[in-house]
């Protein structure tokens, strides 16, 4: 499984404190936290409270280079904002994302191309959020068809069927493992899968122990990626473990430690 660091998002008070204050010290230690606890790629995020995201997201990539040189997720809604952010970075990178809207699919595809980043997709579109498994797999394969039309590597596209808090749409939890199963039937070569794995436990008290099930589950239903907490170290032990079940790891006495080191 792909390991995308969640933790530098001014969602986060520290992070939002650091951003306003260019504490370029605060980010650095985030982002070299979250790669020695496992992390292969680290997700930038402005945050809400962000007045110049476009500024913004430069300087938290240009803060997070020196210290990496591990791809970088660039998450917002805003294709202006991720434009800038893939002009100032010298490392891989992932677009996060495109919704399947035609007008961002017009925009965001050409830019994963010029740019060699990775894209990803969420199933969400300006008619609102997916409620079931059939709904999340008629935006997939609208993403799909718009990456092969436009000659785009469907291998680089991780489709993101937007997890739910679990305290809220109960229900929806269900759908979205049965739709990370389904979207590799969708094309051939198939689209790979990724969620934010903390929405799931947004709000809920045994936060935790709801993100570890949920992705280990995920991981079950062939999910290949998650933008998470990787100093959870509880979380990336089930991960492991439920790898090594589905015999993605090789077993030895030691494998905790193994993949530790890799
Ligand atoms: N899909 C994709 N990208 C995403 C998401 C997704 N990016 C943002 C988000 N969802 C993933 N990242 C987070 C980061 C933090 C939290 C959830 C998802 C989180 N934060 C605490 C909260 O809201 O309770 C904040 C705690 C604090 O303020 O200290 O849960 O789904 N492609």
């Amino acid at each position: 499984m792909l390991i995308i660091g969640e933790l530098i998002n001014g969602m986060y008070a520290n992070i939002g404190k650091a951003i306003k204050e260019k504490n370029k010290e605060i980010i650095k230690k985030c982002a070299l936290e979250q790669i020695n606890a496992g992390a292969d790629a680290l997700d930038v995020n402005c945050g809400p409270a962000s007045r110049k995201p476009a500024e913004d997201i430069v300087w938290l990539v240009e803060a997070i280079q020196e210290v990496t040189d591990r791809p970088l997720s660039l998450d917002s809604s805003k294709p202006e904002v991720i434009e800038a952010g893939l002009k100032a970075l010298k490392n891989k990178s992932i677009i996060n994302s495109t919704t399947a809207d035609q007008d961002k699919l017009d925009k965001l595809i050409p830019l994963a191309k010029k740019y060699n980043s990775k894209l990803i997709g969420l199933t969400i579109s300006t008619k609102g959020i997916p409620q079931n498994k059939d709904q999340r797999l008629e935006l997939a394969a609208m993403i799909v068809s718009s990456c092969v039309e436009q000659g785009y590597p469907v291998e680089e596209l991780y489709i993101d069927p937007i997890v739910m808090p679990v305290n809220v749409a109960q229900a929806q939890t269900r759908e979205i493992l049965e739709a990370i199963k389904e979207f590799k039937i969708i094309s051939e070569p198939s689209p790979k899968t990724i969620v934010g794995l903390s929405n799931v436990s947004q709000g809920a008290i045994a936060r935790n122990l709801i993100n570890r099930t949920f992705l280990v589950m995920a991981l079950e239903s062939g999910l290949d990626a998650a933008i998470l907490d990787p100093l959870d170290r509880e979380l990336l032990d089930a991960a492991i473990t439920a790898e090594l079940i589905l015999n993605k790891q090789i077993y030895c006495d030691s494998y905790l430690e193994a993949f530790k080191k890799k």
